[in-house]
């Protein structure tokens, strides 16, 4: 496929969210075979204003012979709240785990930056080539580690969730980010399929699904610019859904 056209919104973000916005794209083109995804039209590009600022919404949507969804969406809240929201889903018939990533700041500081390779298993541990390439990924001292909220029992013991507390520290968190989606884009393509699989995986991503729609942070942002009934519809259907 042709590189992507440049968005406008991705211009006015901050670096760190451009970046990682620009990279996640130049890993996938790398190593994935995409193709489009079919978003309804009027989801790609989304404007809401119910209380106070407005919301801006660009999604971006591939799919490839592993992955059924991958998922780039920025969004910007007035001029105050930029928001980087990136998943990949896998077809059910493939073991992999769910590749996340969450970017939320503004006013030139960043407040929470997470990342994760999140198993789907039923023992809810990461496939053993994924732990070994993990933990050989040199541990950086973040200044600011994060506390998980109580739906986050999804994530797995490499789960990044920071403030970061320095320019250095945003691209010392982009950077490891690319390091999760090298593992993750090899490991992929390296994956057979296994159909028998698919129940197993199939609750594994439901499960994921669930507890990420327990987010009352992003609930309540969509909420304030599109209503409960538009937010609902959006977390189940284009940020979280189950296949
Ligand atoms: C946190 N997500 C947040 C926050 C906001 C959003 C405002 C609070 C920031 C803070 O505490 O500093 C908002 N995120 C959004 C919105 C969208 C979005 C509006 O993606 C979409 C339009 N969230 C994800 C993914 C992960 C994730 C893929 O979408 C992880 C892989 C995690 N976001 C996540 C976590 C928090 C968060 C764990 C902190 C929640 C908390 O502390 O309660």
């Amino acid at each position: 496929m042709s590189p992507p056209s440049t968005s406008s919104l991705r211009e006015q973000q901050h670096p760190a969210i451009r970046q990682l916005a620009n990279g996640i794209e130049a890993v996938w083109q790398r190593h994935l075979d995409l193709s489009p995804y079919p978003l309804p039209a009027e989801l790609g590009y989304v404007e809401g204003r119910l209380e106070g600022e407005k919301l801006t919404i660009e999604n971006r949507c591939y799919q490839t012979p592993q992955f059924r969804k991958l998922h780039l969406e920025l969004a910007r809240v007035g001029t105050s709240l930029d928001i980087l929201h990136c998943v990949m889903f896998p077809r059910a018939d493939y073991a992999l785990p769910m590749f996340g990533t969450d970017i939320v700041g503004g006013r030139g500081q960043i407040s929470a930056a997470i990342a994760d390779l999140s198993p789907t298993s039923r023992d809810r541990t990461l496939p053993m080539e994924y732990q070994q390439s993990l933990a050989a990924l040199p541990s950086i001292p973040f200044s600011q580690p994060r506390d998980l909220p109580p739906w986050g029992d999804i994530f797995s013991e490499f789960c990044l969730f920071i403030r970061p507390g320095s320019e250095s520290e945003e691209v010392a968190f982009v950077k490891r980010v690319f390091e999760f989606l090298e593992i993750h884009c090899q490991r992929a393509i390296a994956t057979q399929p296994t159909p028998e699989n698919r129940a197993e995986i199939l609750t594994g991503q439901h499960y994921y699904c669930t507890k990420q729609q327990q987010n009352d942070k992003t609930r309540r942002v969509l909420e304030k610019a599109f209503g409960v009934d538009w937010a609902n519809h959006y977390m189940t259907t284009v940020l979280f859904d189950f296949g």
